[in-house]
């Protein structure tokens, strides 16, 4: 009889995926990934023997546990899966499926939520990353519905406030690992940052696009494509990241000037595919470059004033609007808002060729 593992299918703001319980699957990490590869159905680019979307925003999952230090309240483990590549990659952070974890959670019963709202920090065990999460709990329980509009999901639901300190180099270890503001690869100038996602950017009229084109077009442009993967792979070195040619970051951004009233207009390859939106973290990292001074983006960014600013990143499809504070000009602090959901609870069945269960 196949073993069956308790598993809650959450949307995280514009990615979804299986949470689990990281107790409830295997704790040998080879064993783990072959199972979560499993569940998913990968490798195969349909992902049709299993529970992934077939793209790169619905093929995550999520491992949660209860820390044994109080520097946190509940631990998330982010895994990036392949779908046509047999992978599974916890390097990186992800701050949309970061907004299912605390709701996901509390469906689990591994935290109860207060009366009202609950806030509760979460740590993405990946990079150390702590964010202060807060989601309404009218009786307790997450409340999904609501009217917080967020672009690229088609309704609006219930607000999931996400503040992040400390995200600085989070994953390369320096928010400008070259040392620089800019650099040249392959005669572009570029600008290599990480404020808890490294992010590559390159101005789109450098690379031959306007930087305003649909997300279509840029995904059926190879030589662009090819370009651009290029520059992304000599970066990964300069960004202490080593060979990324089967890593998914760093994260390509092609910026322009803004032209819907933000800050800065963005198109963002993950790495190879045009993102339908932003990724939260990418959104954090661009809107720091882009006031910073000397980065390829702030020379184009109307990035406003002061020490708390809210920058507009314009995408594909609408905008992210990223709270800013700063100190002595330096980005100490980012604020967001997201929306979560829980789409399906139960259980997937494993076969027993891939795990026997615990104790088997
Ligand atoms: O940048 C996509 C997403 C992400 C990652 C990606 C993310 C983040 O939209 O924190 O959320 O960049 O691959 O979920």
């Amino acid at each position: 009889m196949a073993y069956e593992i308790p598993c809650w299918l959450m949307r995280g703001g514009t990615s979804k995926g299986p949470f689990f319980r990281a107790s409830d699957l295997p704790q040998d990490i080879a064993t783990r990934d072959r199972v979560i590869m499993a569940v998913m159905g990968t490798p195969d680019s349909r992902q049709i023997d299993g529970l992934g979307g077939a793209t790169s925003l619905t093929s995550k999952a999520g491992l949660l546990s209860i820390p044994t230090d109080d520097e946190a309240d509940l631990d998330f483990l982010f895994a990036q899966v392949g779908t046509h590549e047999a992978m599974v990659d916890t390097t990186p952070n992800c701050g949309n499926m970061l907004a299912a974890a605390l709701p996901a959670a509390i469906e689990m019963g591994m935290l109860r939520g207060d009366r009202g709202r609950t806030t509760r920090r979460v740590r993405t065990v990946n990079t150390g990353v702590i964010a202060q999460i807060t989601i309404e709990t009218p009786d307790g329980h997450p409340q999904y519905d609501g009217d917080a509009p967020i672009d690229g999901v088609p309704r609006p639901a219930a607000p999931v406030s996400c503040g992040f300190l400390d995200t600085q180099g989070a994953v390369c270890g320096m928010l400008l690992p070259s040392g620089n503001a800019s650099d040249t690869i392959d005669g572009i100038k570029v600008t290599m940052i990480d404020n808890g996602m490294p992010v590559l950017l390159v101005r789109a009229a450098d690379v031959g696009v306007t930087g305003y084109e649909s997300r279509d077009e840029l995904n059926a442009h190879g030589t662009l494509k090819a370009r651009i993967e290029a520059i992304r792979l000599q970066a990964g070195p300069l960004m202490n990241l080593g060979d990324v040619s089967k890593k998914p970051i760093p994260k390509v951004t092609l910026v322009a000037a803004p032209r819907a009233g933000g800050a800065l207009c963005t198109r963002t390859f993950i790495p190879h595919d045009c993102h339908a939106a932003i990724g939260v973290l990418g959104a954090v990292t661009v809107a720091t470059a882009a006031v910073m001074p000397g980065t390829v983006a702030s020379e184009l960014a109307q990035a406003g004033e002061g020490d708390t600013r809210t920058l507009s990143i314009e995408h594909p499809s609408g905008e992210f609007s990223v709270e800013l504070g700063l100190q002595e000009g330096r980005v100490v602090r980012a604020a967001l808002l997201r929306t979560a959901r829980l789409l399906m609870r139960g259980s997937v069945p494993i076969s027993p060729a891939i795990w026997p269960g615990p104790g088997a």
